[in-house]
């Protein structure tokens, strides 16, 4: 056990950390020209508006360090238990804006930089966007970020500092072509680059036994490939709280600058090749989201970060601890997937083989240091490894899973006498050929909460992915419903609503979004709903400026902005949202004086390179448009526009702006969706599917405020089996579906190519179509005609939207984490 010290910062200590860093426009002004002179040797006068960001940045940061000094002592003070969040992705977008804010500085920076000619809005335009993710997963851990450093949670994000973040899309002749995002190129102001502690990170090898000087039998991994891993930090600001925490994200270095043994031989290519080798392993994000990679590299990539992380998670533990038995009561470690999971063996190596623990110790404190995050249902994400390529790399760690998995399959024995199927069924070796190892069962296993991320995820995860585990364990499973942070999604992107929601309720809800109650009584006030549209038309022509700049179309902002952005995924069904654009279309020729509301249909997000039939939906959607945008018997009733290169900053910019969030993935598919809560928050309606968080947001804001079509999550899996109406009688008995099947089938959108599109076509009229987009798709359309006709009905539209924005308060993260404290931490707040 550890002696307590005072709850309290001694006075010399206090007295070193008193403030002296900038926090008016004057100083911060100075501050500006001082960074700008002196360390990157520019003239003021002569400084460019990417000069400005970057100095801003280093005044920013020069704040924040001193914050996150005084935090990190407080830590240490208090003995406080810590939380380690481990993510192979962090997406955090732009930093500027968001820690002006968080630091509560934006008056004063304005003035500061007007000051000096330019607009905020322009230098914040400067920053290039760390895309350290690809998508939901890895800004859920940006958000989740923000949160713990509000309710001042002693926690650390640790991750891997990828040299090229997500790739950037372009599109050409509508297909999409994937370029590097060298996002590096000219450094960034956020990082501190550290040269210490610099750790040792093992692969390959082989692993031998020797007598200890007490004659004890252990275990020792030798004649290993090396690579060291480096820590670059980047600061989080709690929302004005003097709190500040840090993520750690590692970079890969050689081992030896220049191999000598290389060198000593003449073989100069030789030596320089292992350097080039060793810094590969953080170069590249891998980009297939809801995909397994399967390749070495990727796993190397996991190890490297878990191993340097652990060993920096020990050399903090061990200043002000010397025995293992309460490891756990000063560590908890949260696993973001299983992309992370290799930590439960390489915990067990470091208890076993370095710290001399017996295996029931060992694995006592092992379960009661980790939880896992299970973010998928879908089969093909479930990471596994080849037990070959497992044991070449990372040979004790094979070992270590076998004798976990032994042990496991005895108790399992036990508990179920007889029963050979469930053993093959739970065990985290795969029997097949190849052999695999299940990271999923390894996590179940190996940690003391499995939890998912939206009510139906967890129950699905309960009744089907993981139901063997959750009869043998029913405790250890939980729900924690994701959430998003309000300071950037609401405060940051949508400043116009954000003043609007000050002016008439206070700023309560930036730290206590359930505040946001107090706005319903304003939904029937037609003042404020004036107001209300006011803001979501000036954000709107935002968003039109920007569509005309990058894509050429002429959109009006007056128009129904219907917008579905999100990765490309046949789950996510993109195409049923092509599919009801090629029938308003023919329903806009065919009978032009129907009375329906203009429609601006708004497409982004990225798929994986090696994704074609996602790929060949982007490029559908592109022809689509094509086509729509340049018949003039449509005139201004439908556009369709697809926005390249979408990211955090683009999200940050499409969602105060629309007016309709799609959200149509099938019933049972989508973990729980974030993007979905971020439209709800700035006053978009949702038209969706009773699928992931959609059903709790649909609890929140009342069914009469949300549009909901389709199959649930048991009629779907249930239809899957029974097949009761397949495409083709679907077409057969309805002439609208069939003509829209028939207009993608004969060429229409592909200049008469029939081939063109056949693959889609062919996956909609299967019979076996997983996601069973045509047997939702006269459900799709009837609900569409329903938004069509609330739209129509603007005061009835309005009060629906700010009844949306009054009833986000549960998708805080800060409730989320809060629950993750409360929960699974044991860390009360
Ligand atoms: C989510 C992923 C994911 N779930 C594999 N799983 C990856 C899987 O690189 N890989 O191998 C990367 C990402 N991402 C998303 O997580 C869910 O689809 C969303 O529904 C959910 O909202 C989000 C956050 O929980
Ligand atoms: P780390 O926890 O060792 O990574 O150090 C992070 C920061 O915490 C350091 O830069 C110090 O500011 C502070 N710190 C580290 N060790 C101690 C300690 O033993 N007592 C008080 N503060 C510490």
């Amino acid at each position: 056990m550890t002696t307590p010290t005072p709850d309290v910062l001694s006075e010399a200590e206090q007295g070193r950390c008193q403030e002296f860093f900038p926090t008016t426009a004057n100083s911060i002004q100075n501050n500006i020209i001082h960074h700008l002179m002196s360390f990157q040797g520019r003239d003021p006068e002569r400084s460019g508006a990417s000069d400005i960001y970057k100095a801003l940045a280093f005044t920013m940061r020069d704040i924040m360090v001193e914050k996150w000094i005084k935090t990190q002592k407080t830590y240490y003070a208090k003995e406080k238990k810590r939380v380690y969040y481990l993510s192979l992705e962090f997406l955090i977008g732009r930093s500027l804006s968001n820690a002006i804010i968080n630091l509560g500085l934006w008056d004063e920076v304005k003035q500061a930089v007007e000051g000096l000619g330019y607009s905020l809005g322009e230098i914040s335009e400067q920053e290039e966007d760390a895309a350290l993710g690809n998508g939901g997963l890895g800004r859920l851990a940006a958000c989740f970020m923000d949160s713990i450093a509000t309710l001042k949670i002693p926690a650390y994000g640790y991750g891997i500092r990828y040299e090229y973040g997500l790739f950037n899309q372009q599109l050409i002749n509508g297909y999409q072509v994937e370029s590097p995002d060298n996002w590096l190129r000219y450094g960034t102001p956020w990082e501190f680059e550290r040269r210490v502690p610099v750790f040792c990170v093992q692969f390959y090898g082989k692993v031998t036994t020797y007598q200890d000087e007490k004659g004890c039998f252990r275990t020792k991994w030798i004649d290993t490939e090396d690579v060291m891993a480096m820590p670059c930090d980047m600061l989080v600001p709690g929302y004005k709280n003097d709190h500040v925490i840090n993520m750690r994200f590692w970079a890969a270095r050689a081992s030896r600058e220049l191999d000598l043994t290389h060198f000593g031989e003449g073989d100069y290519i030789g030596a320089v090749q292992h350097k080039v080798s060793s810094e590969t392993i953080s170069k590249v994000l891998y980009p297939p989201d809801h995909n397994y990679a399967g390749q070495e590299l990727r796993l190397k990539q996991q190890y490297f970060f878990v191993c340097a992380t652990f060993q920096d998670i020990m050399r903090r533990y061990k200043k002000k601890n010397a025995m293992f038995d309460d490891f756990n009561d000063q560590v908890a470690v949260q696993l973001n997937d299983t992309h992370p999971a290799i930590a439960i063996p390489e915990l067990m190596r470091l208890l076993l083989d370095v710290e001399g623990l017996n295996w029931e110790k060992a694995w006592d404190v092992c379960t009661k240091t980790f939880a896992y995050t299970n973010h998928t249902l879908m089969p093909e994400a479930l990471e596994r490894w080849s037990v070959d390529l497992m044991g070449k790399v990372l040979p004790r760690h094979l070992q270590i899973i076998y004798e976990i998995n032994q042990r496991f399959l005895d108790q399992v024995a036990q508990q179920y006498p007889g029963d050979i199927d469930k053993l093959r069924r739970m065990s985290i070796i795969e029997e097949g050929y190849p052999k695999m190892v299940r990271m999923a069962h390894l996590a179940v296993i190996g940690s003391h909460s499995v939890n998912g991320v939206a009510a139906l995820h967890t129950q699905l995860l309960k009744e089907r992915t993981f139901k063997d585990f959750h009869a043998l364990y029913p405790d250890r499973f939980n729900s924690k419903t994701n959430g998003i942070t309000p300071r950037r999604w609401l405060l940051t992107a949508n400043p116009e609503l954000a003043g609007l929601i000050n002016s008439r309720i206070g700023t309560g809800w930036e730290v206590d979004l359930e505040e946001l109650r107090t706005l319903e009584p304003l939904a029937d006030d037609p003042e404020f709903r004036e107001a209300f549209w006011q803001v979501k038309l000036n954000n709107k022509k935002r968003l039109t400026d920007y569509i005309q700049l990058t894509t050429g179309v002429e959109v009006i902002p007056e128009t129904m902005f219907d917008v579905q952005v999100k990765r490309i995924h046949e789950y996510k069904r993109q195409l049923l949202n092509a599919l009801h654009v090629i029938y308003l279309y023919q329903k806009f020729v065919s009978e032009p004086d129907l009375e329906l509301p203009p429609r601006t249909v708004i497409f982004a997000g990225k798929a994986a390179p090696s994704y074609w039939r996602a790929k060949l939906i982007i490029k559908l959607i592109n022809a689509i448009a094509e086509v729509v945008n340049h018949d003039p018997r449509i005139g201004d009733r439908l556009r369709v526009v697809f926005l390249p290169n979408y990211n955090v900053s683009q999200a940050e910019l499409i969602i105060p702006a629309a007016d309709l969030s799609e959200q149509i993935s099938t019933a049972g598919t989508e973990a729980s969706g974030t993007g979905n809560m971020k439209f709800a928050l700035n006053g978009a309606l949702t038209i969706g599917t009773l699928d992931g968080a959609n059903i709790e947001i649909r609890e929140e804001v009342g069914e009469e405020n949300i549009f909901i079509f389709g199959l649930n999550a048991e009629e779907a899996a249930f239809e899957r089996i029974r097949n009761s109406r397949t495409p083709e009688q679907i077409c057969r008995d309805n002439p609208e579906v069939a003509e829209v099947m028939e207009a993608l089938a004969d060429g229409s959108f592909a200049q008469g190519d029939r081939n063109l599109f056949k693959p889609l076509v062919d996956s909609l009229m299967s019979p076996h179509d997983q996601y069973l987009l045509i047997r939702d798709f006269e459900s799709y359309l009837a609900c569409q005609q329903r938004v069509n006709e609330a739209f129509l009905d603007q005061q009835c539209w309005l009060r629906m939207a700010v009844l949306n924005v009054a009833r986000m308060g549960k998708f805080s993260t800060d409730r989320t984490i809060r629950q993750y404290a409360n929960e699974i931490w044991g860390i009360p707040v």
